[in-house]
C-alpha cells in the first residue's frame, strides 16, 4: 500500500492528501515529528523534509514532484485541468504558476505570520509591524486567487482539480489565522465549496486532530529557514528575527545534499 510520511500541519502533505483521495487511492500516513525525525527520514529524502510518498521501493519527495508522478501513475482521474484543446499547454502552464506562487510566496507570508503570533519571535512594535505586513501581502495573494475564479467555479477550471488542491492549504492556514474574506467574495464560496469534498474534510480534520493531541505539548521550536522563508522574514521586518534566531540556535538552515 502506498505510505505518505505525514505531518498534517504541513500544507505540502496536505496537497499529497488531498490528491490521494480525489484518485480514490488507498495510502496509511507515517507520522513524522521534526522535533525527533526518523532516521529513515533522510535515507528517504536527502533534504529531510516531510511529505515523502512510498510507493513499494519508490520513494518520491517535494510535494509538486509527488503530485506530478501520482498523474503519471495513476493518471485516472484526471487532476489537471481537463480541456482537450489548443489551450491545454497555456492551462497547465497556469496551474503550475499557481502552485508555485502558494509554494513560495503563500507558505512564507503564513509561516512568518506564525513564526510572529503562535512561537512568539516577536513583541510589541516589532511584532505588529510584521504582522500588519503580512496581512497586506496575503490580501494581494487573496485578490491573485480571486482573479482565476472571476470567470470559472474552481481555481482548476470548470472542475476541482489541481490548482484547487494547490491553494486549499495555504488559503485554509491564512483564514485560521484570522486573513479572512467576506462571506460572498468568491474566495470565501470557493473555499466553502472545497470544504464540502471529503478529499479536503480529511486534510482539515487531521489538523484539527493534531493541534488537539498537541494541547500543552511543545511543538519543537528550532524551525528551518529554508530559501524563500528567510527571504521573507528578511524582506519583511524580521531581520531581528532571524539575527537572535541564530544567536541563541533556534534557527537552522536547509540541509546539504549528502
Ligand atoms: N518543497 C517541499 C517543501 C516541504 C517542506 O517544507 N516541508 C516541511 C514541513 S511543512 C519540512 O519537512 N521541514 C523540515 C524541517 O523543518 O526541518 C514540498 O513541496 O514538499
Amino acid at each position: 500500500m502506498l505510505k505518505l510520511f505525514d505531518i498534517p500541519l504541513s500544507p505540502f502533505a496536505q496537497k499529497v492528501k488531498i490528491a490521494l483521495i480525489e484518485k480514490d487511492l488507498e495510502f496509511e500516513t507515517v507520522p513524522v515529528s521534526l522535533a525527533s525525525p526518523p532516521e529513515e527520514l533522510t535515507k528517504l529524502n536527502p533534504r529531510a523534509e516531510v511529505p515523502i510518498l512510498l510507493d513499494g521501493d519508490t520513494a518520491v519527495w517535494d510535494s509538486t514532484i509527488i503530485l506530478d508522478y501520482l498523474e503519471d501513475r495513476f493518471p485516472e482521474p484526471g487532476l489537471w485541468p481537463q480541456v482537450a484543446t489548443e489551450r491545454s499547454p497555456a492551462e497547465r502552464a497556469r496551474v503550475r504558476e499557481l502552485e508555485e506562487v502558494c509554494d513560495t510566496h503563500f507558505d512564507a507570508v503564513n509561516w512568518g505570520g506564525y513564526e510572529v503570533a503562535f512561537f512568539q519571535r516577536a513583541e510589541g512594535e516589532e511584532a505588529a509591524a510584521i504582522l500588519a505586513t503580512a496581512e497586506r501581502q496575503v490580501a494581494r495573494l487573496q485578490a491573485f486567487l480571486e482573479r482565476q475564479l472571476e470567470s470559472q467555479p474552481w481555481l482548476n477550471g470548470p472542475d476541482f482539480g489541481r490548482a484547487d488542491l494547490a491553494a486549499y492549504p495555504f488559503v485554509a492556514a491564512a483564514w485560521a489565522m484570522g486573513h479572512r474574506r467576506p462571506e460572498d467574495a468568491p474566495l470565501a464560496i470557493w473555499l466553502g465549496k472545497c470544504l464540502e469534498r471529503a478529499s479536503v474534510q480529511r486534510a482539515r480534520d487531521d489538523v484539527r486532530q493534531f493541534l488537539a493531541e498537541q494541547q500543552g505539548a511543545p511543538i519543537g521550536r528550532r524551525r528551518t529557514y529554508r530559501g524563500y522563508r528567510l527571504d521573507w522574514m528578511m524582506r519583511s521586518g524580521g531581520r531581528g528575527i532571524v539575527e537572535r534566531g541564530i544567536a541563541d540556535e533556534t534557527i537552522a538552515f536547509s540541509k546539504e545534499i549528502e
